[in-house]
């Protein structure tokens, strides 16, 4: 079997998403996720005018030797437009893989560890009893597990926080808007949120809390020791994670767990977190992180330092992204919890699939493959536009970390 031809598809049935189809001979076709939220455009052109040329020819089947080939071959390593092209294409030959074998990508991964995959839903309000109403939504939904945000109070604009509740989308302008930062507010005021939620809803539904990379280690340190008596799964992105040291000061200071890694694109992005065990989730992604061959590279170091799989899943990462993800979340030995935030009836219809929601877990399809595709039609029907995810500001007007 050989690879005819790969064409790239950008789309925006509400929000911009780009994906890779693989065609070969024999006529299958396979699927992968290449959206890079705001830099939609540079893997679009990484692919078409750099990849592609190189793929035409090849045997799919060589799902590990392409991947090699296309991250030591072309010199530049790593980075996330380079690794989320890499990603589509590894993506993509999962997927013919599985539809040659007839079995769901999940079988050649090495079958079932569990029934479903735990995923968490975004509650987010304005205020503490706006977001009390939304996480009884989702628990009355079948969640198991919420992220829990609240606006801060005297901030204008909160990052995590909107006011569309099952479809919210943070790049929301055709230019940076803009968010302010006060760490002052912040750490005065999240604890008390989460005091509400535990009083309201006991000690069994799992809460989260998504940082946003908006404090220091130390800082960091003071919010999660305060936040242990309501017992949080995960305490995310607590401060930018380039400086992974820095982690170690976070770890001697609080024993709320911490999840970092949505804008991760390699196993060198998090080794000493996980190798000195300073994390307890990584929440690295197939589309950013090199696809399945890659990912599943990362979770197996993880898994011998006793670190779980957290992966993202915000609506930037497209129904094809979700449907690898839950190939790897229901295979993998130390799979810990899957992000969802539902994309909207519009993207669905453009990336009809087969995975579902019941009862607080997804569950992959059982379709050969990957068992997700795109409709090339509908997708011509929504044109790209430029969409920016906002720029935070301390209140003296400084560029802040986001
Ligand atoms: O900021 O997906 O955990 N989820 C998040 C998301 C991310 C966006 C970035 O593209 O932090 O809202
Ligand atoms: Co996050």
């Amino acid at each position: 079997m050989r690879i005819t031809d790969a064409r790239v598809i950008v789309t925006s049935p509400g929000r911009n998403f780009v994906t890779l189809k693989i065609v070969t001979d024999e006529g299958v076709t396979g699927v992968g996720d290449a959206t890079l939220n705001g830099r939609e455009l540079a893997v679009a052109s990484y692919l078409t005018d750099h990849v592609i040329p190189l793929l035409i020819g090849r045997d799919p089947a060589r799902i590990e030797d392409t991947w090699q080939y296309l991250y030591k071959g072309a010199y530049w390593r790593r980075g996330p437009v380079t690794m989320s092209a890499i990603a589509a294409v590894d993506t993509a030959l999962w997927d013919i893989k599985g539809k040659v074998a007839g079995l769901p990508v999940y079988q050649l991964l090495g079958g079932r560890s569990r029934e479903g995959v735990t995923v968490y839903g975004h509650a987010n309000g304005e205020n503490v009893d706006d977001v009390l109403t939304e996480v009884a939504r989702y628990r009355d939904l079948g969640y198991r597990a919420v992220r829990v945000q609240t606006a801060v109070p005297g901030l204008e604009g909160t990052y995590g926080v909107s006011k569309d509740k099952l479809f919210y989308e943070p790049a929301d302008a055709a230019l940076p808007g803009e968010t302010a930062w006060s760490t002052e507010r912040y750490l005065g005021f999240t604890p008390s949120v989460f005091a509400r939620v535990r009083e309201e809803f006991g000690p069994e539904l799992r809460l989260l809390h998504d940082v946003h990379h908006r404090l220091t280690p130390i800082e960091a340190g003071r919010l999660g020791l305060a936040l242990e008596p309501y017992a949080l799964t995960w305490m995310e992105d607590p401060v930018p994670a380039e400086l992974q040291e820095g982690f170690r000061l976070i770890r001697a200071h609080t024993r709320t767990p911490i999840a970092v890694g949505e804008v991760f694109n390699s196993v060198w992005d998090c080794h000493t977190l996980i190798t000195e065990q300073l994390i307890d989730y990584i929440r690295a992604t197939v589309v950013h992180a090199g696809g399945i061959t890659h990912l599943r590279r990362i979770f197996d170091l993880a898994a011998l330092y006793h670190v779980r799989s957290g992966s993202h899943g915000a609506t930037d990462l497209s129904p094809v992204c979700m449907a690898a993800a839950l190939h790897l979340d229901v295979s993998i030995p130390n799979f810990g919890l899957q992000e969802y935030m539902r994309h909207t009836p519009e993207t669905d219809a453009v990336f009809p699939h087969g995975y579902h929601f019941e009862d607080g877990y997804l569950h992959p399809s059982e379709e050969p493959g990957l068992g997700v595709d795109i409709d090339e039609e509908l997708a011509a029907a929504y044109p790209y536009k430029p969409a920016y995810l906002p720029v935070s500001r301390l209140m003296d007007g400084t560029v802040h970390s986001w």
